[in-house]
């Protein structure tokens, strides 16, 4: 077998992948390879092109702190938009060169002997093997959509897609429409959509809380200060950051701080809906903050619609011309839409990567529960990274920070295996165990485990093994820097010629 040896394998051209490249190569580290199974970067920017997708945290802060883009057109911007900024910060990066587009990761393997990482790669048919010093997986959270399982889904006779799958070749015009779910990606949807169809039900399972939208469009005066005023657009990041970190204390420990913020969501639905049956059945029955606090100021009108039902009955199966609901009836659809999110907490890309005692990273966290030390590294899998890992995830803030921080800790780490020539390092299990036990007593007093509501953040056992439970800068500050203390390390034992597969 031929391998192709390199220091460093990213998997995932996102947000992620895309940090990671770049700080690498600012650190010197010129022997990496980025594994990308999409065409193009950007990840789920990429991928999520339904109509109407868009941020809910502001650009200012969704953007890398090391590439301001003083053009963003709005407050919150639309996903081309984004889209296109990855775009072009890859290409001034100058790290494109180093990435694989339409490969898929099908497995990688840890051989101890060699101490390195053993990835099978396939693109098309082709497969390429690289044997990697380093694993850094920035494969994300959002990645793998979620299908319901209902019954008779697959013998639907119309157009059905996932909401992170657009079908743009479906026309939606004139045509009987359902989206199912009332989450993040549906908010978005059923405002955009609602117009253009002859009728739409939206299938409520959980009502989720909707804030108005604060978004506006900038002016060219205001383009023109932040890219010529010196510190300007720093300053003005700086004023966003903070602001979404004030939810931290009642998100973390005090949710009914949250109670006048869901007034101005109540507001929000008398302002959007007349009709006082659709009021009620849209008004969440959970304290505010425990699912993710969505934004807009178009659903509840798209809701209130003449040509939308919002449809809160249960669904019972899904026939090859309609959905049927648990009172018996059945709406006759020509399209379905699903927007039921997402793999989350079991991380897909888990199942593909084998550690030093022969078993998956998804059986351990099967076993042992999903958890990661800083969120980043796991026992009995050395050298491997993970960014946007277990308990990483926020309902505040921007992702974009929580990379940077990661990527900062997991390019310390690779700076000193080279400095004090270590070949491998792997957090102990101590350190993993009281890291986790800490992140899970924060997790107690959360909104997330009190306000009364079901949502991806828990796994099947009721831990959230998905967010983050302090503040933003508690997690830049612990990973700052890379503790040694919290890994056992080792020497090398053989040369990078001696690779032998597992
Ligand atoms: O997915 P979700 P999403 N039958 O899991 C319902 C990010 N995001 O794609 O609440 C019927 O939030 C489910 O019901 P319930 C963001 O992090 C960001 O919308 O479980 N319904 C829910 O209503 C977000 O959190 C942006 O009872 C079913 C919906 O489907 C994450 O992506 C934009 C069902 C799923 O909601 C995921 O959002 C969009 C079933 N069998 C997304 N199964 C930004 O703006 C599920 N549901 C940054």
């Amino acid at each position: 077998m031929d391998f192709e040896l390199v220091d460093h394998l990213v998997i995932g051209a996102g947000f992620a992948g895309l940090c990671a490249a770049i700080k690498l190569q600012e650190a010197g580290e010129r022997d990496f390879v980025v594994v990308e199974r999409g065409a193009d970067v950007g990840g789920t920017w990429r991928d999520n092109t339904y109509p109407g997708a868009a941020c809910d945290v502001p650009s200012q802060l969704y953007s890398f702190s090391f590439a301001p883009n003083p053009d963003w057109s709005m407050s919150f911007s639309q996903q081309p938009e984004i889209q296109a900024y990855i775009r072009k910060t890859a290409e001034a990066s100058g790290t494109l060169d180093r990435f694989v587009f339409r490969t898929s990761v099908d497995d990688a393997t840890w051989d101890g002997g060699a101490q390195r990482w053993i990835v099978r790669t396939s693109s098309e048919g082709a497969t390429r093997t690289f044997a990697a010093r380093t694993l850094i997986s920035g494969a994300g959270g959002l990645s793998e959509p979620k299908l319901p399982d209902i019954e008779g889904i697959g013998s639907f006779g119309g157009e059905l897609f996932h909401s992170a799958r657009w079908d743009h070749d479906t026309d939606l015009t004139g045509k009987r429409v359902a989206v199912i779910g009332t989450g993040a990606s549906s908010i978005q949807i059923v405002p955009a959509i609602q117009p253009q169809v002859a009728h739409l039900d939206v299938y409520q399972r959980t009502a989720p809380w909707v804030m108005p939208r604060h978004d506006r469009t900038y002016s060219s005066l205001e383009k023109a200060a932040l890219r010529t005023v010196p510190g300007l657009q720093k300053v003005y990041r700086e004023a966003i950051y903070w602001g979404r970190e004030s939810y931290v204390l009642p998100f973390t420990k005090a949710p009914q701080i949250l109670s006048p913020v869901q007034r101005i969501a109540a507001g929000n639905i008398k302002k959007g809906i007349q009709d006082p049956e659709l009021r009620a059945a849209v008004t969440p029955d959970f304290r505010m903050g425990c699912k993710r606090i969505l934004i807009s100021n178009t659903y509840y009108p798209a809701l209130d619609a003449d040509n939308t039902e919002l449809v809160t009955d249960r669904i019972t199966r899904v026939t090859e011309t309609g959905i049927v609901t648990a009172d018996g009836t059945e709406r006759p659809i020509d399209v379905l839409i699903v927007a039921t999110g997402f793999h989350t907490t079991e991380l897909p890309i888990t199942e593909h990567i084998t550690g030093r005692e022969g078993h998956t990273l998804a059986a351990q966290f099967e076993e042992k529960g999903m958890s990661a030390y800083k969120g980043t590294t796991v026992p009995g899998f050395p050298n491997l990274f993970m960014l946007v890992g277990p308990n990483t995830g926020l309902g505040h803030s921007s992702m974009v920070f929580m990379i940077e921080s990661q990527v900062a800790y997991v390019v310390d780490a690779v700076r000193t295996m080279r400095t004090h020539d270590y070949a491998t390092v792997e957090v102990s299990e101590r350190a993993e165990r009281a890291f986790h036990a800490d992140v899970q007593h924060r997790m107690q007093p959360t909104v997330w485990s009190t306000g009364g509501c079901a949502s991806w953040y828990l796994d099947k056992h009721g831990h959230n093994t998905t967010l983050w439970p302090r503040s933003t800068f508690a997690f830049r500050a612990l990973t700052r820097s890379f503790d040694v203390a919290a890994y056992v390390v080792t020497a090398p034992t053989r040369t990078t010629r001696e690779v032998v597969p597992a």
